[in-house]
């Protein structure tokens, strides 16, 4: 499954959504006539957030745009018909996943059979009766969101709450191959804490529990620009991927890092570096060439972490 980088706030994933539904479902209503649009939009306006497109291509523009929770896709449409736009949402990684239910006067079994196997999760022929569709879209958005939140936990870090491994091998790839095609540059710090072994020896294995949440929400605080995110990259090793910035602005997010985790005094009586706990960066920034991938990435990062821990540690290489 890929992630739409537009849907992420900056730093770490939107723990909200593990709550109360913070916002109205959005409903896509397509359809060529306005008496059909009118009807639709009287049966869902007082619960939804209801948005309307008048052709093929404008559905599959706001799909894009608005993210709507659910389409309720007419076939017959001059032009690009509702087939066709199911096919191109089904195609497109992005909107994979976005329900859609064909309504229509075609609906003799064939019709029926055709558009559910181009992957709509409902067929509703017209005319129809109001509370049934209200009911069958209410239990579509149910499962919709229900979906979402699987894969939302799927991708984050249960000890830290920041994303987890998985999400990084997915998203720096997935960032790596987008600053390819638009010739931008990449950056990625990969961060070791200093010194954690003798950590968890001192204060024992829950405070360093505690020291690795407190350092996750450290990193979090500091990423600020959409598209940055922050992950867990293994142990006590944490990766921040950083869409669209040049050397310098890596080596500036990199040294803000270190000095706030730094700044947040967890005492660490054990290190050579210092009374409080510390980090070490590793700093790499890229501009793809075709045909590489973000391992290159990842291997420069991490052997410039090498060289701050061979510099002495609680510090940034670049
Ligand atoms: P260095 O400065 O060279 O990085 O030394 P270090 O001790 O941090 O590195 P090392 O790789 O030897 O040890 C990493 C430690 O991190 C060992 C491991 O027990 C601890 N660690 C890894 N994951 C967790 C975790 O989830 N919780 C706790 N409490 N400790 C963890
Ligand atoms: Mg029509
Ligand atoms: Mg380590
Ligand atoms: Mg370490």
């Amino acid at each position: 499954m890929m992630m739409n980088s537009s849907y992420r706030p900056s730093g770490g994933p939107d723990l909200s959504l593990l709550g109360p539904p913070k916002r109205r479902s959005r409903l896509l209503i397509v359809d060529d006539q306005p008496i059909n649009i009118q009807v639709l939009y009287q049966v869902f306006a007082s619960e939804y957030q209801v948005m309307v497109a008048t052709s093929g291509p404008q559905a599959l523009e706001m799909c894009r745009d608005k993210s709507p929770d659910l389409v309720l896709l007419d076939v017959q449409m001059p032009g690009m018909n509702g087939y066709e736009v199911c096919r191109q949402i089904k195609a497109d990684a992005n909107l994979r996943d976005l329900p859609v239910i064909f309504v229509t006067v075609h609906s003799d079994a064939k019709e029926e059979t055709f558009g559910l196997e181009l992957g709509a999760v409902d067929y509703i022929a017209k005319p129809f009766n109001p509370a049934v569709v209200r009911a069958r879209v209410k239990a579509h958005l149910q499962l919709k969101l229900q979906g979402d939140l699987l894969r939302h936990l799927s991708f984050i870090d249960g000890l830290t709450g920041v994303y987890n491994r998985r999400y990084f091998d997915e998203c720096c790839e997935q960032e790596f191959q987008r600053a390819l095609r638009n010739a931008n540059e990449i950056g990625l710090l990969i961060i070791d804490v200093d010194f954690f072994k003798r950590y968890n020896d001192h204060y024992g294995h829950l405070a360093g529990d505690e020291a690795l949440r407190q350092v996750a929400a450290i990193l979090n605080m500091q990423l600020k620009r959409p598209g940055d995110f922050v992950s867990r990259f293994g142990g006590e090793e944490f990766a921040c991927v950083l869409p669209e910035t040049d050397l310098e602005g890596a080596r500036g997010l990199a040294q803000e890092v270190l000095d706030a985790v730094r700044m947040a005094h967890i005492a660490h009586a054990s290190s050579d570096v210092g009374p409080f706990l510390t980090i070490s960066v590793g700093c790499a920034v890229m501009r793809p060439q075709s045909g590489r991938a973000a391992a290159e990435l990842i291997s420069a990062a991490d052997e410039q972490l090498y060289l701050a821990k061979s510099k002495g540690r609680g510090c940034v290489s670049c």
